[in-house]
């Protein structure tokens, strides 16, 4: 044969397998495709076979000739074979659906127990009347501790209870403040309720640097001591139960005169005694007070003309109580396995 006609029946056999190699989509096309083109008994191995009929000058050129067009073959088919592989999985595994599995139960939410807590409070305050108020978590020094009759050496105004900002600015370290700014806008009847964060530079199982309080006020003509008895015991014995114990001792409270902390029966041993209780058997819960008539004055209400009380409670100790939790930091840690037994 002829150097030029061995030449040109490689260049077609090339060509056509090229060509060919286009519609090859598939594992097994790819493997006829291979076999026809690089396999034992392929046109191209006929020409391999020629070889030994050339002449000795036209045999190292048309030896090379196919050398080339054999490994230009080789690497389509090697790039062939990987992009089918690639692209096509195994039919089972696509399609293969286990209906014996168990379903998959989403993952609920749930209220945080602080939550649940707060709105139980607000609940029952609500439904005696109260308005929920709400104000800024950044305060002044005037409405943290100046019109709530706080002087300025107080020791809760020291360094290392609050935590002050710039500017003369600091986080509030109790609701109290949202209530002064309700009283410069509204006047008496005044009925609300003042739940939110506060801060406190303080941290230890009982004590967080944030926690959650809620406060009460009422002012209007002639309440008494007597009013925030009454309102305070039926307010405990609807969020606990109607014949839960509940008792006042006599405390102190710059914003309030006189003041009182309120004790109801302990929950856990029910008067007997316990760790909960300390032995005591009572549990303390609330602080309050008749407003002092130096805060009235400071928003322009008369102490002759009104009197009010007020009372605070932070809801991390209520809520402490209500689920036997000993260590305050539970509360913002966010370990789901601790928040899905709420
Ligand atoms: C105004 C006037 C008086 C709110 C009050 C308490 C007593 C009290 C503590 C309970 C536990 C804070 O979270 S705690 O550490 N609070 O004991 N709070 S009377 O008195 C006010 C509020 C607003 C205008």
């Amino acid at each position: 044969m002829e150097l030029a006609e061995l030449k040109a029946k490689i260049a077609e056999i090339v060509q056509s397998a090229l060509q060919e190699s286009d519609s090859v989509s598939d594992l097994d096309l790819f493997n006829r495709w291979k076999a026809r083109y690089l396999g034992r008994k392929s046109a191209f191995r006929d020409l391999f076979a020629l070889l030994g009929q050339m002449s000795a000058t036209d045999k190292p050129e048309a030896g090379h000739a196919l050398n080339e067009a054999r490994i230009q073959l080789e690497n389509r088919a090697e790039a062939l074979e990987s992009l089918i592989k690639a692209s096509a999985k195994p039919k089972a595994q696509k399609e293969f659906l286990d209906v014996t599995l168990p379903g998959r139960v989403p993952q609920l939410g749930r209220k945080h127990p602080l939550r649940q807590v707060a709105e139980e409070v607000i609940d029952v305050l609500a439904g005696m009347g109260f308005d929920v108020a709400l104000g800024p978590d950044i305060e002044t020094d005037y409405y943290n501790f100046e019109a709530l009759n706080t002087p300025p050496h107080h020791p809760a105004r020291d360094m290392q209870d609050t935590f002050y900002l710039e500017g003369g600015l600091l986080l509030r370290t109790q609701t109290s403040a949202v209530q002064i700014r309700y009283m410069e806008k509204h006047r008496p009847p005044i009925k609300i309720v003042a739940p939110g964060r506060v801060y406190r530079c303080d941290s230890d199982v009982t004590h967080s640097p944030m926690f959650t309080q809620i406060e009460g006020l009422l002012v209007d003509r002639r309440i008494t001591f007597g009013d925030l008895k009454g309102v305070l015991e039926a307010f405990l014995r609807q969020l606990y139960t109607e014949d839960t114990p509940v008792r006042f001792r006599p405390s102190y409270f710059p914003f309030t005169e006189p003041s009182a902390e309120v004790d109801i029966g302990c929950q856990i041993c029910h008067g007997s005694g316990c760790r909960v209780c300390s032995g005591t058997g009572w549990l303390e819960v609330l602080g309050s007070g008749m407003v002092h008539p130096q805060v009235l004055r400071n928003v322009n209400i008369d102490p002759e003309e009104y009197t009010g009380f007020a009372f605070g409670m932070g809801v991390e100790r209520l809520a402490m109580l209500r689920f036997g939790i000993h260590d305050i930091r539970i509360f913002f840690e966010n370990d789901m396995r601790v928040l899905e037994q709420f």
